[in-house]
């Protein structure tokens, strides 16, 4: 008698996968924040005006024959610009030797020049360098400090 060797069942014990995965909601993204172009830097303050860079501005008339006014008064180095009249009945220019040397304008016209004032103080003279302009009166002073 033999005994058949009892076969044990096979206990397969199915493993229950309990851990049903509960789904994490996506991680909270940073916002993005599109059409965010019209971003205005308004950092206009850190800006400090140099007076040495600003310049300076004046108006000079011209006619027969004087310069208006006849003296100039500026730093040295200064940046200077000059916008040159032609009040008169005759072309005329606005000349600084070494300097500027301005256009010739006709009678009723203007210009702008700019230059920058001499390194080194003093006086320059200004003048018409028209016909005989300058020893009619056209002449002035840049006084340079
Ligand atoms: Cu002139």
């Amino acid at each position: 008698m033999a005994k058949a060797p009892k076969q044990a069942p096979m206990l397969s014990t199915p493993t229950s996968s309990t851990g049903t995965p509960t789904p994490t909601p996506p991680a909270s993204l940073p916002p993005v924040d599109t059409g965010d172009a019209s971003k205005v830097e308004s950092n206009s303050t850190g800006k400090r005006p140099n007076p040495a860079d600003a310049g300076q501005g004046f108006t000079v008339e011209g006619t027969e024959f004087a310069f208006s006014p006849k003296v100039l008064t500026v730093s040295t180095g200064q940046k200077v610009r000059v916008t040159f009249i032609n009040k008169g009945a005759v072309s005329h220019n606005f000349v600084i030797d070494g300097v500027v040397n301005g256009p010739i304008i006709s009678a009723g016209s203007k210009t702008v020049v700019e230059f920058s004032a001499p390194d080194k103080a003093g006086a320059y003279p200004m003048y018409c360098s028209v016909g005989s302009h300058r020893s009619s009166g056209m002449e002035g002073q840049l006084v340079v400090k």
